[in-house]
């Protein structure tokens, strides 16, 4: 069994890969009081790598990371890799109002979710894998499922957002499922595990 720990200060980032691994990896959190990475990248990729590099040069063992967001196409793909960035502090209900209020008469609401995960190890090994969700931005707030911007997002073959569907159908589509099914089968050719 390879444990590997999964970079990240979003714990709900934690919950969702800890279903979406494989049986033979187990999934742990970083440990408490770790300095949080710091985020100046332009790309998603430049992030991931970021982040898998810093908290692992920390702790010293194999780690995965993942930088992600949600693209607009009407807004250029903002808020693309300031997802979390903007409007820092605030919660993500008045988040999504704004994002609502930007799009307001808009008929383009086409979106992904994107999501590149990162795993690196002490021994100098670096792989990366993306992974996409395409959908679209529903007309109001709907949902309390996931996170993030999930209950704006409705993924193409449903009418409900990710916010309402919950983590089992999100888990078997998402970017981040995408993302780390890639990079496990990765791992898997090269012997990793
Ligand atoms: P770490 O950097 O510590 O991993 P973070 O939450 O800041 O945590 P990111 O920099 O990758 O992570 O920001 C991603 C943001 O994009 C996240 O905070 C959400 O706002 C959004 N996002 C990413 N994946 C999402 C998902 O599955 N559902 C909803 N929103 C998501």
């Amino acid at each position: 069994m390879l444990e590997i720990i999964f970079a990240t200060k979003n714990l709900h980032k934690v919950e969702e890969l800890k279903k979406i691994a494989p049986k033979s990896v187990e999934i742990a959190g970083l440990p408490e009081g770790i300095a949080i990475a710091p985020e100046y990248g332009e790309t998603f990729l430049e992030n991931a790598i970021g982040k898998a590099m810093w908290y692992m040069k920390i702790v010293k063992k194999p780690v995965v990371a993942d930088d992600s967001g949600l693209e607009i196409d009407a807004l250029k793909g903002f808020p693309g890799v300031f997802s979390s960035r903007f409007m820092e502090g605030e919660d993500y209900k008045k988040k999504m109002e704004k994002i609502l209020k930007m799009l307001e008469n808009e008929e383009n609401r086409r979106a992904r979710f994107v999501c590149y995960a990162v795993y690196a190890s002490p021994d100098g090994i670096v792989v990366s894998a993306k992974g996409t969700v395409e959908g679209k931005i529903s007309q109001n707030i709907r949902g309390s499922k996931g996170f993030g911007y999930d209950p704006i997002f409705i993924p193409d073959g449903y009418e409900k957002t990710f916010g309402e569907l919950g983590e089992d159908i999100k888990n078997s589509i998402s970017h981040r499922y995408k993302a780390f099914e890639n990079l496990f089968k990765m791992l898997k050719n090269l012997d990793i595990f």
